[in-house]
């Protein structure tokens, strides 16, 4: 996120677009709540489904999913032809403007709308309120990156930030919702294919030789031997960039990837079309599983490795306003149960490393040690502080509420002209329903956690199957009956909600259920920038079954 949390009742307007923010970042969302009831700010919610927010908003659009960069770049269109860009922000802090706006010159509200389906006027309006607030926020999840076109998407919206200006201020900016709770420490901490923590490239050389010498790597020779070995000597950090988790699944199916270490991850029943993912599973040769309890990826482990969970350990996590926090032990973890880091330091020292980490603390003076934007966060200060937001770059130093306030990482901000392309899979006559999946606010991903919560399970126990009431008379579906839902890769049975939540021709389910689990159904087409898997538009069939079938 560029801006913070605090600064949500601050805006004027307010875009989400592709969040279900009241069920999946519910505290966020009653910030929202409270601008819009409290403060008169104006909603503008961008979403296929009807989802709670809608009830709060000033205007809802209901796009065709998959089709945000065609009403995206509609969006800019009308605010340029209606002279409500920001020319002074353009001037000074941006370039790629007319190449842009040649573009979006095209994108006529009438041709939005025979793309995305939003009312004309009603993309004219959305267009009017963003471009006209003092300041405006947009706000986007998953709705908006689980694409084949993911990056576009966010690119379209960088795009409208930079036309209106609105970004580097108090309250107006671009805010991606992070969704683990410490997904976005784990990208800081270079849990990425390409970057070292801090986003410090792996392909730099510079930046290679940072970390060797870091981590007291030997680059004193690494010239090959005359037979042409490599010194066994010699080793050094690999400036390749690695693989993403459906690369590593292809990887493992072509022959190139023989041992698999997972960690708090249940690709089993997250990663896109599952099939696929159990041939993986079967075929490599040595999967380690290190987590906190066996889930369905865990059953084809050659190892278990039991980890302490959050509430057992020392350790920070770093939310989505980039805000570092101290977590504490409250409880003793169980059986042999054990902190993550405290299995790898045991790992690495029986591979030979010489690792002597007395603590969760010493770690994170190493982390500030490499780490520029972490450079001033420690144990000692986030006790002291109880929270700091990165770029954070010394001791001194309080912490970043709002990003490019004066200039852009890169210097000045880049308009990317993007075009819309449809969705991988649509639907047709054999599929003829877009299956989008997501989540309910009782339950988290897979449900290894969450589905142990009786209290939680009371309230969401089965898998459902969003279907809008003109498409359920069609099928002649009665609300709770199971219906089997299939796709070109699998099928599963789930019971009929019957709602309009979702628009006619578009069904939700949820991939919370291992025995209805809904990537059965999705497909492994992925955006070719982030390799981020197509969750949102696939297409499916659903048919009645007259008796219910447990798995
Ligand atoms: N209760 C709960 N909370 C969670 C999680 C959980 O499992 N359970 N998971 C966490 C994680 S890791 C994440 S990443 C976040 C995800 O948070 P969100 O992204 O908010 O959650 P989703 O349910 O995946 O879907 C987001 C919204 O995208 C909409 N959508 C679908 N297709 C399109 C489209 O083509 N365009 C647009 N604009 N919108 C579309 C859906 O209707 C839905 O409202 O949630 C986090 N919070
Ligand atoms: N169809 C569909 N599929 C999706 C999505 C979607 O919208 N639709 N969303 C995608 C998204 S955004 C995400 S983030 C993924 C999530 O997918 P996953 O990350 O695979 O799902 P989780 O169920 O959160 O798995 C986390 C695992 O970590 C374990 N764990 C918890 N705490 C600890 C710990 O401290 N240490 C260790 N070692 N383990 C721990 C839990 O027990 C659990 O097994 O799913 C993706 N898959
Ligand atoms: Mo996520």
């Amino acid at each position: 996120m560029t801006n913070s949390i605090r600064e949500i009742p601050e805006a004027e307007v307010i875009f989400v677009i592709g969040s279900n923010t009241t069920e999946a970042h519910p505290v966020l969302a009653l910030q929202m709540k409270k601008a819009v009831c409290g403060r008169g700010a104006k909603l503008i919610l961008a979403d296929p489904r009807r989802i709670e927010l809608a009830g709060f908003a000033h205007l809802h659009l209901r796009q065709r999913p998959g089709t945000d960069i065609a009403l995206i770049n509609t969006i800019a269109h009308v605010i340029i032809k209606e002279g409500l860009h920001d020319l002074a922000f353009i001037e000074e802090r941006t370039e790629g403007y007319e190449e842009f706006a040649a573009l979006v010159g095209e994108w006529t509200p009438e041709r939005g709308k025979e793309v995305t389906g939003v009312p004309a006027q009603e993309i004219i309006e959305a267009a009017r309120l963003y471009a006209k607030a003092g300041n405006a926020s947009i706000f986007w999840a998953m709705g908006i990156t689980q694409h084949t076109t993911g990056t576009d998407n966010v690119k379209a919206l960088v795009n409208l930030a930079l036309l209106t200006g609105h970004i580097g201020r108090l309250g107006a900016g671009l805010n991606p919702l992070r969704g683990q709770n410490n997904v976005q420490g784990a990208c800081d901490m270079g849990g990425l294919p390409n970057v070292y923590p801090g986003y410090q490239n792996v392909t730099d050389v510079a930046v290679r030789e940072k970390f060797e010498k870091a981590w007291g790597i030997t680059t004193a020779d690494d010239r090959p031997r005359p037979n042409g070995s490599p010194s066994p000597a010699v080793r050094r950090l690999d400036t390749q960039i690695g693989l993403t988790i459906t690369e590593i699944v292809d990887a493992i199916l072509a022959g190139e990837v023989h041992a698999l270490y997972i960690m708090g991850e249940n690709p089993m029943l997250s990663d896109p079309n599952l099939n696929h993912v159990r041939q993986a599973l079967e075929r490599v040769d040595f999967l380690v599983h290190q987590d906190i309890f066996l889930n369905e990826t865990g059953q084809f482990a050659d190892v278990v490795l039991p980890a302490a969970s959050f509430a057992e350990k020392w350790g920070t996590f770093t939310n989505t306003e980039r805000r570092v926090q101290m977590v504490r032990p409250a409880l003793e973890p169980p059986g042999e149960a054990r902190p993550d880091w405290q299995i790898i330091t045991d790992l690495a020292n029986r591979m030979g490393a010489d690792w002597s980490y007395e603590s969760a603390a010493e770690i994170m003076d190493e982390i500030a040690a490499v780490t520029p934007i972490y450079g001033g966060i420690s144990h000692a200060r986030l006790e002291r502080l109880g929270g700091i937001q990165w770029p954070c770059p010394t001791p001194d130093h309080p912490g970043t509420q709002y990003l490019h306030e004066s200039k852009f990482s890169r210097g000045r901000g880049l308009f990317t002209p993007v075009e819309f392309e449809e969705a991988e899979e649509l639907p047709d006559s054999e599929y003829p329903f877009i299956l989008s999946t997501g989540r309910v606010l009782f339950h988290w991903h897979g449900g290894t956690m969450s589905r142990r919560s009786p209290g939680l399970e009371s309230l969401a126990p089965q898998a459902e199957i969003e279907i809008h009431p003109q498409d359920a008379q069609k099928l002649g579906a009665q609300d709770g009956q199971p219906v089997r839902v299939s796709s070109r890769r699998g099928d599963v049975v789930a019971n009929v909600l019957i709602t309009p939540r979702s628009p006619t021709g578009t069904v939700f389910m949820t991939f919370h259920y291992a025995e209805a689990a809904a990537n059965l159904l999705t497909p492994n087409y992925v955006d070719p920038v982030a390799k981020i898997p197509e969750y949102k538009v696939s297409a499916v069939k659903v048919e009645i079954v007259e008796e219910a079938v447990s798995v």
